[in-house]
């Protein structure tokens, strides 16, 4: 994989002090208590390392927004410079186009769309890539794997649904949430958007299946939301931990 930058030597990254940790008294906080004070440690010089790239997938309804919004408070807490993306980012004039298609207000041709979602990460990659090597932590809700594995579903090819993401900043870890497809349907139903029916979301899974690699972690988004939440806690933290020293890479396939 191509390296992109070496690191950017940054004040620490991580500036608060543990006092969450050393004053609640929660066993949830002691259990990380080691790692956070390894990645305080390891930034306690001049140079910190860079921030992780830590992507959420899963089908809708799988418990990704949640646990989102639940780790990046975490790590918020524990003095991680860290912030929360999503995509579609529906916030640019790309984005406005791909939220009007989701919500059935526009038809657009299959492949027109799937561009539209790689051209949305395309337009938030530079300010990707310098936040990451500022040091902060992006906890991004969907990325290049829903791009392909929503738009394989519809029978694309998913070669030609991979190619237009190469060279996006690749992800240091993906978590996956794994939850059956019925079971996503009970949370509540579904809302009205494209996509959201239970047939589609199997052949979603499909796909999202046979992009499995290394850098994925799965862990089953069907239990208790407090354990899910701990799981990733535990993820996220050893990842932010284990790249601050390594180069950015470019996402390959
Ligand atoms: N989606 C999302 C795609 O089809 N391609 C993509 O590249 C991305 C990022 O948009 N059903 C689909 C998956 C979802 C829908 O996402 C809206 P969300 O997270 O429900 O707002
Ligand atoms: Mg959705």
């Amino acid at each position: 994989m191509t390296t992109l930058v070496r690191l950017a030597g940054r004040a620490a990254s991580w500036t608060r002090s543990g006092k969450s940790a050393a004053t609640s008294g929660l066993g949830l906080f002691a259990q990380h208590r080691r790692a956070f004070q390894g990645v305080r440690m390891a930034s306690a010089g001049t140079k910190s390392g860079r921030g992780a790239l830590v992507v959420l997938e899963g089908l809708d309804r799988s418990g990704k927004s949640s646990q989102c919004a639940r780790l990046l408070s975490y790590l918020e807490g524990r003095g991680c410079h860290a912030e929360g993306w999503r995509f579609p980012d529906r916030g640019t004039s790309v984005g406005q186009m791909i939220s009007a298609y989701l919500a059935n207000e526009s038809q657009l041709d299959d492949r027109t769309v799937h561009l539209l979602f790689s051209a949305n990460r395309w337009e938030k990659r530079a300010l990707m890539e310098s936040k990451l090597l500022s040091g902060t932590t992006l906890i991004v809700d969907r990325y290049s794997y829903s791009g392909v594995a929503f738009s394989a579903a519809k029978g694309l090819d998913i070669e030609w649904c991979k190619a237009p993401d190469v060279g996006l900043i690749a992800p240091d870890l993906v978590i996956y949430l794994d939850v059956q497809p019925e079971k996503a349907a009970e949370r509540g139903g579904y809302g009205g958007e494209r996509y959201e029916k239970i047939e589609f979301q199997k052949k979603v899974a499909d796909h999202y299946h046979s992009l499995r690699d290394s850098t994925w972690k799965v862990v089953d988004g069907s239990l208790p939301m407090e354990t899910v939440e701990q799981q990733l806690r535990e993820l996220a933290t050893n990842c932010i931990q284990d790249c601050q020293e390594k180069p950015l890479t470019n996402l390959t396939w």
